[in-house]
C-alpha cells in the first residue's frame, strides 16, 4: 500500500518565503533572489518527503502567494486592469494579490476570501465577459521538472476546472457572468497543461475539486461530468486522480459517480462515514487515497483508528487502497523539531507537517504488513498519556458551565434603551469614525517584544515603551480627527495568539507559524485543556490608554469563537464546550473592563463564519447556536451605556448571524464587495453599521473622493443615523505613512455629509 501527501508547506522551517517576498516587495531583493529561495524550498520540502519514504509526493503545491492565484495567472484569468500594464508574470501575481500603487501604477487587489473553513485565505478567480483563456507559462511543468532533475518523481497538483470556476466571481463589469458557464472554454487549456505534463514525464496528477464537500447548485454538479469526459478523451495525459477534503462528498456522488478517472481521494478524518460510499465510488478499477492523517491540526494520528478505517478499506479494494493525508499539511506548522521550550510530557501529544510525514508512511507500512510494532506501541503510550492526563480537566471551569442560564446570553434592555443610554453617556457626533483596533507593528515594536521576551529588557522598560506607543497613537488619533479611539495594540502580536498566551489551557509554539495569506502567517495557540482565566488580560493597556484622552477608548478583546477558530483545538471535547470556556473567560475581561472605565467594548469576532458547517443541514442551526450564544455570554454582562462592537471580515456574512449576536455596533469588511446585493442585504440591519471603507491589506491610499462615493453609496440604502466610518479591518499590517494618508482621506470625506 502507498502513502501519499496532498501537499506541503511552502513557507519554510524559518519563515523564508516570508522573508524573500517581502524583501522583494521592498525592493531589497532582485527577483533571481526570490526564485532561488523559492527553488531552495521547494528541493528541502521533495527530499524530507523522500527521505520519509513518502511514495507520492506531491508538485505545484508552491507557490509565492497563493496556490489558487497561481492558477489564474496560469490560464490568463487575469482582469485588464491588471494586464494592462505588462507586467512580468510573477509581479501581475503579486499585483492581483496584493494590489500596487507604484510610479505609473494604482490597481487595488483582487478579493481574498476563507478557503473552506479553514484560516488559509485564497485570492478569488475574477472572471470577466473578455476572459480568455490560455496558457500563461507552464509553473507545474516546470516544477515537475525540477523535481524529477533532482531525482524525485512527483505527482503534480492543480485546482479542478469546475472548482477553479466555482470557487470564482464574476467581475464588476460583468455581473451576469456566471463562472461555471465558462467550462467548455477553459477545458482545452487543461488538456494543454495535461499533454505537457505528461510529455514531461508526469504519469499522474492530483487535481483538486474540493468543491464537492460543499452544496452545488445543478449546473455545478453537471460539470464534472463534462469536465472529465472530455478530459477522458484527450490523447496523451496523465492517469487523473480527483482530490476532496474537508468534508462529506456523499451529497454529490451522483455528480462524480462513473467518471473515467483512475481514482479519487476523501477525507476520513472529517467524516469517517463516507467510506462505504467511497468504496463503492471506485468499484473494481479505480485507486481510493484515504486520507486519514488530519492536515488540519496537530495532533498525533491514533494509528490504532487509522489503521482501522484503511483495513476496511483494504480488505475491499487491496491494492487500489492509498494511505494519504487528510488534505495538504499547507494547514499545520512545518515541524515540531523547531519546538525548543513545550513541555516533553505535552510535545509528545504532537505531529506537525514533518512529524505526518512519517505517520502516513508508518500506517502505509502496518498495513501492508511490515514490522512497525514498536511504533505503534509508542503512538498508543502518546495517546494513552493524553486521555489520562490531568491537565486536560477544570473542575471549577465544568462547574461554572454548568450554570450557564438564557440571563447570561442577554443584556439587560433592548436596543433601542442601550442606544439613549450610550447616547447620553458618549455623546458622538453624526458618522462617528473609528479603526478596528490594532495600528501599525513597527520594527521598532518587534524589537522591543523580543527584547522583553528575551530578558534583555525589563517588565517596567517594556511597559514604559509600550505606554509611549500608546500615547503616540493617541496623539495621530487627534491629529487625523477621529471620534472613538483605540491603544493600537502595540502590546499584541496576534488578536488569538496573545489572548491565549494569557489564559489556562493554552500551549504556545515557539516557531509553529502556518500560512493565513500572502507573506502573512500566524502561529495558533494550542488548547489542550480547559480554559480559565488567571488575571485581567488587557485591562492595564485599555485602561492607561482611556486615561490620557477625553475621547471614547475603545477595549478590544477576541471573540470567543475567533479564539477557538484559529487555535488548534482540542479534539476530545466539543467545540461547543472549548467555546464556552472562552466565552466565561472574556465576560470576566469584559465585566473588568468597564469597572476600569473603558465604555465601549469591541470583542471580534471575524472567524465565525468560517466555522459554519460548510453544508445546510441541522449542524448548521446547532453551530449557530453555540456560536452565537457564546458570544452573547461574553459580552451581555454590561451596563446598558456600554456599548459593544464588533467586528467582521473575510467572508462573505449572512446578515441574520450577525443580528442575533446584538452587539450596539458592527463593522464589517466591505471595501472590495461589488455585488449592490451584498449592501442591500445589510440595509435593514437593526443596530448601528460600519461597512469597511478601504482594503487595509493594500497600500494604496484611496482618495477623499473615492471616499465619498462609497459613503453615498452606502447611504442610499442604510439611514445615517446607523451608519460608522471605518476601515475594512485592523491596520497592522499597514506602514504609518499608508495608515496617516488613508485614515486622513477617510476622515475629511465625512465632512461633506455631515454639513
Ligand atoms: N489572526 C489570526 N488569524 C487571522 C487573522 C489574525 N485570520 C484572518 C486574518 N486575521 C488574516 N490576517 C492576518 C493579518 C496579519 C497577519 C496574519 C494574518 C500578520 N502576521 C504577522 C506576520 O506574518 O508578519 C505575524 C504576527 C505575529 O507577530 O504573531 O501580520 O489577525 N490568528
Ligand atoms: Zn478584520
Amino acid at each position: 500500500v502507498l502513502s501519499s501527501v496532498l501537499g506541503f508547506p511552502r513557507i519554510g522551517a524559518n519563515r523564508e518565503l516570508k522573508k524573500i517576498t517581502e524583501s522583494y516587495w521592498g525592493q531589497k531583493a532582485s527577483v533571481d533572489e526570490l526564485f532561488k529561495v523559492g527553488k531552495e524550498l521547494r528541493e528541502i520540502n521533495w527530499k524530507k518527503q523522500k527521505d520519509a519514504g513518502v511514495d507520492i509526493i506531491p508538485s505545484n503545491d508552491f507557490s509565492f502567494y497563493d496556490h489558487i492565484l497561481d492558477h489564474s495567472q496560469l490560464f490568463n484569468v487575469i482582469p485588464e486592469r491588471y494586464a494592462k500594464y505588462n507586467l512580468a508574470p510573477i509581479d501581475t501575481v503579486f499585483a492581483m494579490g496584493r494590489g500596487l500603487q507604484r510610479d505609473n501604477v494604482d490597481v487595488p487587489a483582487l478579493e481574498m476570501v476563507k478557503w473552506f473553513d479553514s484560516n488559509y485565505h485564497y485570492v478569488r478567480p475574477t472572471f470577466t465577459n473578455a476572459t480568455e483563456f490560455k496558457l500563461n507559462g507552464q509553473k507545474p511543468v516546470d516544477e515537475y521538472l525540477e523535481a524529477k532533475a533532482l531525482g524525485i518523481e512527483t505527482r503534480p497538483v492543480l485546482i479542478g476546472p469546475v472548482s477553479f470556476l466555482a470557487l470564482g466571481k464574476a467581475d464588476t463589469d460583468s455581473l451576469d457572468l456566471e463562472p461555471i458557464t465558462l467550462l467548455e472554454k477553459l477545458l482545452p487549456v487543461y488538456t494543454e497543461i495535461l499533454q505537457k505534463l505528461h510529455a514531461a514525464g508526469a504519469k499522474t496528477v492530483q487535481i483538486d475539486e474540493p468543491v464537492l464537500v460543499l452544496d452545488l447548485n445543478e449546473k455545478v454538479q453537471a460539470a464534472f461530468k463534462t469536465a472529465y469526459d472530455y478530459l477522458a478523451k484527450q490523447k496523451d495525459i496523465p492517469e487523473i486522480t480527483i482530490a476532496t477534503y474537508f468534508g462529506d462528498v456523499r451529497p454529490n456522488l451522483k455528480a462524480i459517480e462513473g467518471l473515467p478517472v483512475a481514482g479519487f481521494h476523501f477525507d476520513f478524518v472529517r467524516v469517517p462515514e463516507q467510506l462505504e460510499d467511497a468504496i463503492k465510488l471506485v468499484g473494481d478499477d479505480k485507486t481510493l487515497s484515504v486520507g486519514v492523517i488530519n492536515g488540519r491540526n496537530i495532533w498525533k494520528t491514533d494509528f490504532a483508528k487509522a489503521i482501522k478505517v484503511v483495513e476496511q478499506a483494504k480488505e475491499k479494494l487491496g491494492d487500489r487502497v492509498v494511505v494519504a493525508t487528510s488534505s495538504s499539511l499547507l494547514h499545520t506548522p512545518v515541524d515540531l523539531a523547531n519546538e525548543h521550550k513545550l513541555d516533553p510530557s505535552i510535545k509528545d501529544w504532537f505531529a506537525f507537517a514533518t512529524q505526518k510525514l512519517g505517520e502516513v508512511v508508518t500506517v502505509a507500512k502496518a498495513v501492508s504488513g511490515a514490522d512497525v510494532k514498536a511504533d505503534l506501541e509508542a503512538n498508543a503510550a502518546s495517546i494513552k498519556a493524553r486521555a489520562e492526563s490531568p491537565i486536560t480537566f477544570n473542575k471549577e471551569v465544568r462547574d461554572r458551565q454548568a450554570q450557564i442560564n438564557e440571563e447570561w446570553k442577554n443584556r439587560k434592555s433592548a436596543f433601542p434603551q442601550r442606544l439613549e443610554a450610550q447616547k447620553k453617556h458618549l455623546n458622538l457626533p453624526l458618522f462617528p469614525s473609528t479603526t478596528i483596533g490594532s495600528f501599525p507593528q513597527t520594527k521598532d515594536i518587534r524589537i522591543n517584544r523580543n527584547k522583553f521576551t528575551k530578558g534583555e529588557i525589563t517588565a517596567e522598560e517594556y511597559e514604559k515603551f509600550i505606554e509611549k506607543e500608546i500615547q503616540d497613537v493617541v496623539k495621530f488619533q487627534d491629529e487625523v480627527g477621529l471620534d472613538v479611539y483605540v491603544h493600537g495594540e502595540p502590546e499584541r502580536n496576534d488578536m488569538v495568539q496573545y489572548f491565549g498566551e494569557r489564559l489556562n489551557g493554552y500551549v504556545f509554539t515557539q516557531n509553529g507559524w502556518v500560512q493565513s495569506y500572502g507573506s502573512r502567517y500566524v502561529r495558533p495557540p494550542i488548547i489542550v485543556g480547559d480554559i480559565s482565566r488567571a488575571r485581567p488580560m488587557s485591562v492595564k493597556e485599555s485602561q492607561y490608554a482611556q486615561s490620557i484622552t477625553k475621547k471614547p477608548m475603545k477595549g478590544m478583546l477576541t471573540g470567543p469563537v475567533t479564539c477557538l477558530r484559529w487555535s488548534f483545538p482540542r479534539d476530545d471535547i466539543s467545540d461547543k464546550d472549548q467555546s464556552e470556556q472562552l466565552a466565561l473567560a472574556l465576560r470576566d475581561e469584559v465585566l473588568d473592563l468597564e469597572k476600569a472605565g473603558v465604555y465601549v467594548i469591541q470583542v471580534d469576532e471575524p472567524a465565525i463564519r468560517e466555522g459554519f458547517p460548510l453544508r445546510d443541514g441541522p449542524a448548521r442551526d446547532d453551530y449557530l447556536k453555540w456560536a452565537v450564544d457564546s458570544f452573547r455570554i461574553s459580552t451581555a454582562g454590561v451596563e446598558d451605556s456600554t456599548q459593544i462592537h464588533s467586528h467582521f471580515c473575510y467572508s462573505d456574512f449572512n446578515p441574520s448571524t450577525i443580528v442575533s449576536l446584538d452587539a450596539d455596533v458592527v463593522s464589517i469588511e466591505f471595501s472590495k464587495k461589488n455585488e449592490p446585493q451584498y449592501l442591500k442585504d445589510f440595509a435593514s440591519y437593526p443596530n448601528q453599521i460600519g461597512l469597511g471603507l478601504f482594503d487595509i491589506h493594500s497600500p494604496r491610499v484611496p482618495p477623499q473622493e473615492e471616499f465619498e462615493q462609497r459613503i453615498e453609496e452606502i447611504l442610499k440604502f442604510i439611514p445615517k443615523e446607523k451608519v460608522w466610518i471605518n476601515p475594512d479591518c485592523g491596520m497592522k499590517t499597514r506602514k504609518w505613512e499608508e495608515t496617516k494618508k488613508q485614515l486622513t482621506n477617510m476622515v475629511k470625506a465625512i465632512e461633506k455629509f455631515r454639513n
